[in-house]
């Protein structure tokens, strides 16, 4: 913690983790979360000592016995510009502070390794590209930055892990993103923090920090055997995608490979970009994105996948770098920003 003493902040966190007033501090955020939270307190406490000591100094001075007669006094605007100015100083920095703490929280860094979730009534499911599936639990590594891309399948959500300090609304219809590096192993709790139904409360679940060691272990340990990508390759096949997708030049629909990420021309002049949540509106909403020079025969596919299904082709087609073969084949116990594995050196 840069703001204050390190012993200091090791005392305080140490002592309101133990009285059970906050959480334990686990992701890189939190110390940051916290001291934001604890200098709003600090504030308020001088504020009302402040007040609470110039009440009683005052009615004491200017008691009745003392000065039977009031008098009148004119204002001071001096004193008036002081205490609008201070406060109004104080509010801003709070202001500036938050604001750069919440784009610290909400704005995943490139390198982010990616997790979905699924949010239903009533149960979390994690699904990692690798292919290991969890209900009710996130196993993540110390020391990386981890994207959630989350969405519902049916009311609002809200996921929260306490101990990362983070929490995000996780909505039907859209993804929403939220991230953090965790710092301590350990298990944590997950909550679903936005009343969704009778069994809200049982909407809860168990983070799991693992070393990076024992993370790898598990990865490998827990795959189904398919990742995502070829789950969503798959999904690809069977609803006849590749009849319209499979860059040939007979081909009635645009080449995939690449796209993820790219800037696309519209019919209608505007540009989009290709991101997670752009992908999976084009399968569902295909007329809204049509590019500029294809016709929009794509038909809708609302209603026949379901998110998890959306998520699987998402990941396809964003591992198609340059053909429709899955170039993740097989490595299933590889999350996608693992180091790649340099392939042996030809020489020419
Ligand atoms: C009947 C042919 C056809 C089928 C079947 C079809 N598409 Fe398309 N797809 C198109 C056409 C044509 C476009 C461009 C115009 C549009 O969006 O309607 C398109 C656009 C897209 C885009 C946007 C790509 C870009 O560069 O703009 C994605 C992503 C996509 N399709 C994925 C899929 C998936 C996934 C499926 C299967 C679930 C599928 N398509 C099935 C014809 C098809
Ligand atoms: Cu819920």
């Amino acid at each position: 913690m840069s703001y204050i003493s390190p012993v200091l902040w090791q005392f305080l966190t140490k002592w309101l983790t133990y009285f059970a007033i906050w959480p334990q501090e686990a992701s890189t955020v939190a110390p940051m979360a916290d001291a934001l939270y604890l200098f709003l307190w600090g504030m308020t406490v001088v504020g009302m000592i402040l007040v609470g000591a110039l009440v009683f100094v005052f009615s004491v001075r200017y008691r009745a016995q003392k000065h039977p007669e009031a008098v009148q006094i004119e204002g001071s605007t001096l004193l008036e510009a002081t205490w609008t100015i201070i406060p109004l100083g104080i509010f801003l920095f709070v202001f500036v502070w938050g604001a750069w703490l919440y784009f610290r929280i909400y704005n995943p860094p490139a390198n982010a390794m990616q997790i979905y979730i699924v949010g239903k009534q009533w149960m979390w499911k994690a699904e990692h590209p690798g292919g290991q599936h969890e209900i009710n639990a996130l196993h993540v590594p110390t020391g990386r930055p981890v994207q959630l891309t989350m969405i519902s399948q049916d009311v609002f959500h809200s996921y929260s892990i306490p101990a990362f300090r983070v929490k995000r609304e996780v909505i039907p219809g859209r993804f929403t993103t939220v991230w953090f590096n965790a710092t301590t192993p350990g298990t944590y709790h997950l909550f679903c923090t936005q009343y969704c139904g009778t069994l809200h409360s049982g909407m809860i679940g168990e983070v799991t920090v693992l070393s990076p060691d024992d993370y790898q272990r598990w990865t490998e340990q827990s795959t189904s055997g398919m990742s995502l990508a070829q789950n969503g390759e798959r999904l690809f096949n069977s609803l006849g995608c590749n009849s319209c997708h499979n860059g040939t030049a007979a081909a009635r629909g645009p080449v995939l490979a690449g796209v993820y990420g790219s800037k696309i021309q519209m019919d209608d002049g505007t540009t989009q970009i290709a991101t997670d949540g752009w992908l999976r509106d084009t399968i569902l909403n295909p007329s809204q994105h049509v590019p500029a020079g294809y016709k929009p025969i794509m038909p809708t596919y609302q209603g026949q996948v379901s998110e998890e299904g959306l998520i699987d082709l998402v990941e396809y087609i964003k591992n198609l770098k340059s053909n429709y073969r899955n170039q993740q084949t097989l490595v299933t116990t590889q999350s996608n920003n693992a180091a790649p594995t340099t392939p042996d050196m030809v020489k020419p």
